[in-house]
Parts: C-alpha cells; sequence; structure tokens
C-alpha cells in the first residue's frame, strides 16, 4: 500500500480536485486495509509500528498542507480535514503521529515565519521529521497566556528554562515550536509570548516518560523539560519578540477543526460498528435493529453526525476565506461532544458486550473522550464562540 503518494500539483484553491478525489478514495482503503488491521499492534506496543511511520511518510502524509516550494501538497484547509476525518475512522495514533506537523505547526510557520524560516522547517516538516507544539504547561492549560517557561536572549541566543506538559508526539519529535515568555510581565494582547522554533535534539532538553491515558494508545504525550537551553535568535518566530500567542491562536484555530474532524471520523466508525452490531445480535427472537427504541440511537446519532458534516465544509470552506475562529470552535465543539453521544449510545446498543474490552464499542468509547478537552475544552469554545457574538453585536449596536 506504501506506494501511494500524494500528488504535488496544487492549484490556487489547494490540490487539483480530480487528483485529490483520486487520493483520497487511495487513502480510505489504506485506512480499511492497512491502519484498521494493524490497531491491535498499535495497541500492545503503545506506539505506530516503524513501518507504518514510513509508509506514512512515503505517501507525503506530512507535507499535505507545506506549500509546493518546500516539497508538499498545499492542499487547501477542505482537503485536508477531509483526509483527517478519513484516518480518524483508524485508531487516533495514526492521525496523532502527522496532524502537529500537518496542522498546527504548520499554519504557525506558514502565518508567522520568515522566508529562511519556511523554508528550512517547513521542509524538514514536510520530509517527515515529527513536530511537537509546546503551549501547556503544568500551571497553565486553558488559560494559555499565563505560560511560565522563560526564553531569555543571551547573544546571538535564547536561553529557555521551563517545563512543557501533555506535549503531543514528544517521544518521538525532531521539530518544536515552543511557546516562552519573553517578558515577564504580561503585556497587553499578550505579546509577553513568543514562538521560537527548536530542534528537539539540543542540549538540555528532557522528555519524560509517555503519561498513561484513558485511550488513545500509541498517540504518546509527555512533559518537556527545557534547563538552559541554547536556541539560535534567528529560530525566533517571525523573527519578532511578542507574535507567540498569535501564532498559537491562528494554529488553534486549525487545530480546532482536525480535532473536530477527527471526532467526526471516530463517531461514523462507531455508528457503523453500532449498525452492524444491531442488525447481527438478536433478542426476543429477532435483530435488536428491528426494535424502535435502537433505531432512535441510530437516527439521532446520523442526524447528528449529519449536522457535524455540514458545519465541517462549512468551517473549512470559511477558514478558507479567511478567520474563522467563531466556527472553527463551534464545529470543534459540536463534533467532539456529538461524536461523545454517539459513542455512549453505541456501547449502549452492544449492552453489556459494549463494556468489554475486547469489543471495539469500548475502546472507541475511550478514545474519544480527550476531543471534547485538547484543542480546548468544550467550555473554552463557548467563551471563544460568546466573545466573537459580543463583539459582532457591539458593532452593529
Ligand atoms: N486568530 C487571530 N488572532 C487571535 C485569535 C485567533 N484565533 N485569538 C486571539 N487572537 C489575538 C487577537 O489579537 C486578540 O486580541 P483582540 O481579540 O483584542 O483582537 C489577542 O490575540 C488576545 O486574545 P484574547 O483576548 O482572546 O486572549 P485571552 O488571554 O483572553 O485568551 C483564550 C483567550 C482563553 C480563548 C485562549 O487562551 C485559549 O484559546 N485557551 C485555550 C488554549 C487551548 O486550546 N489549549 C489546548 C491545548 S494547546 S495544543
Amino acid at each position: 500500500m506504501s506506494e501511494i503518494t500524494v500528488p504535488t500539483q496544487a492549484t490556487a484553491a489547494g490540490m487539483d480536485p480530480e487528483l485529490f478525489e483520486t487520493f483520497l478514495d487511495q487513502l480510505r482503503r489504506y485506512v480499511r486495509e492497512r491502519l484498521i488491521p494493524a490497531e491491535p499492534g498499535v495497541i500492545e506496543a503503545n506506539c505506530v509500528p516503524a513501518e507504518i511511520m514510513a509508509e506514512m511518510k512515503d505517501m507525503g502524509l506530512f507535507a499535505m498542507t507545506t506549500p509546493e516550494e518546500f516539497g508538499g501538497a498545499d492542499m487547501s484547509v477542505t482537503q485536508y480535514i477531509r483526509v483527517v476525518r478519513e484516518m480518524a475512522w483508524a485508531a487516533p495514533a495514526y492521525r496523532a503521529a502527522v496532524s502537529i506537523n500537518t496542522g498546527m505547526f504548520t499554519t504557525a510557520v506558514r502565518k508567522g515565519g520568515t522566508r529562511e524560516q519556511q523554508a528550512e522547517w517547513l521542509t524538514r516538516s514536510a520530509s517527515g521529521e515529527v513536530a511537537c507544539f509546546g503551549l501547556t504547561e503544568p500551571d497553565s492549560g486553558s488559560d494559555s497566556a499565563a505560560l511560565k517557561t522563560r526564553a531569555v536572549r543571551d547573544g546571538d541566543d535564547y536561553v529557555i528554562n521551563g517545563t512543557k506538559r501533555y506535549i503531543t508526539n514528544a517521544p518521538i519529535a525532531d521539530l518544536g515550536l515552543i511557546m516562552v515568555r519573553t517578558n515577564a510581565e504580561p503585556l497587553p494582547k499578550n505579546t509577553h509570548i513568543s514562538a521560537i522554533l527548536v530542534d528537539m535534539k539540543t542540549p538540555g532538553i528532557t522528555i519524560g516518560s509517555p503519561d498513561h491515558k484513558m485511550g488513545q494508545r500509541g498517540a504518546l504525550i509527555a512533559d518537556i523539560i527545557f534547563e538552559d537551553v541554547r536556541v539560535p535568535a534567528r529560530n525566533l518566530l517571525g523573527q519578532e519578540e511578542g507574535k507567540g500567542f498569535l501564532a498559537a491562536m491562528q494554529a488553534l484555530d486549525s487545530g480546532r477543526l482536525s480535532v473536530g474532524a477527527a471526532g467526526l471520523g471516530l463517531a461514523e466508525r462507531a455508528l457503523e460498528t453500532g449498525l452492524r452490531y444491531a442488525t447481527e445480535r438478536k433478542a426476543f427472537g429477532e435483530p435488536i435493529a428491528n426494535f424502535q427504541l435502537i433505531q432512535a440511537m441510530l437516527a439521532d446519532s446520523k442526524a447528528e453526525l449529519y449536522a457535524a458534516e455540514c458545519m465541517m465544509w462549512d468551517a473549512c470552506a470559511r477558514a478558507e476565506r479567511g478567520r474563522a475562529t467563531l466556527e472553527c470552535s463551534a464545529f470543534k465543539m459540536f463534533a467532539t461532544e456529538a461524536c461523545g453521544r454517539v459513542v455512549d449510545r453505541v456501547v449502549q446498543i452492544y449492552g453489556g458486550a459494549g463494556y468489554l474490552a475486547e469489543y471495539d464499542a469500548e475502546r472507541l468509547f475511550r478514545d474519544a473522550r480527550i476531543y471534547r478537552i485538547y484543542e480546548g475544552t468544550t467550555q473554552i469554545q463557548q467563551l471563544v464562540i460568546a466573545k466573537q457574538m459580543l463583539r459582532d453585536f457591539a458593532a452593529r449596536t
């Protein structure tokens, strides 16, 4: 399967539409015939096997959103998010391995990096060097602007000290975009925060042991500890202090589309599983799918996923036209909450079997839970949406 490659004939609106649809069909087959059957090994070893990582690199999955000039396919937002949704039918570990590169890392470097930074770091990211995105810390999650990791200028370097927490891909990362405080005191619009590109092999960086999580085996998260880590000042994103919060928020808009699509894909798979079980399992002498209370759960799930899919198309189209913070948050919130309801109903349809580890329903239920939390909790999405609504209201009254 690894001979599939992302074609690189990008147009102004992303990849050539026909080539893209062909690629998406091939990817769907790769997910069904290669990634899903390999899931037990991912779960057992708690990592994506090296040969699958190599295949995903060869296929160009790390380069989907990179501009062509830096070795990528330059997919549009819609195309990329449709790929994420397809990948999310398989265990979340596969998407986690590529999506920091293709989502938050590439978005931030494309929007905020200098040309030299883009040439170096986007090329490395596209070639499959795994990226991580360091925002969260032990004492700052939702309140990102309160982060404490310091970067202090010293000659031609910045010296970084601090700890990042729950960082996806930290144990396997080659590249990092790390949010740091370049001013001890808070500044207006959070301009005390800067972003810095870090080679993760730099002396002074220690990676904690991978955290034990509720689900999503193989998607690794860990602490990153910086102790007097010297990074060339030319690695400061945009070569300007104070741009880090903006870079993080723009990257999170993209990350929220990706998590919304991941929730949608996982929920679609769960519903397919539930539908099959309902037609095969018999009670009172007939398939349980014949019972209207089972049908109600199937129908509610289908309707919610249809709504989430419509939001996905619209939010992506808006993000292609400009800033779409409200819609990215609304899609992420709705799709991941709907995903939570769907996986819960699927466990219910399975009955007692749904509580057993040997059935997919139990694992999908656990894997889904984090989608309502990372890249901003549902409650943070509510704040983002309401802030934008109140601002728009004030502007027109
Ligand atoms: N796009 C462009 N610019 C943005 C932006 C976005 N999505 N979000 C914020 N900004 C810029 C704006 O310039 C903004 O000022 P104005 O709104 O006055 O124009 C400025 O940044 C400050 O933004 P804001 O006032 O909203 O910052 P707050 O400190 O109030 O923080 C929240 C806002 C809480 C929403 C933010 O900290 C957040 O998203 N937290 C959650 C972090 C998260 O998702 N973590 C999960 C893991 S990270 S991988």
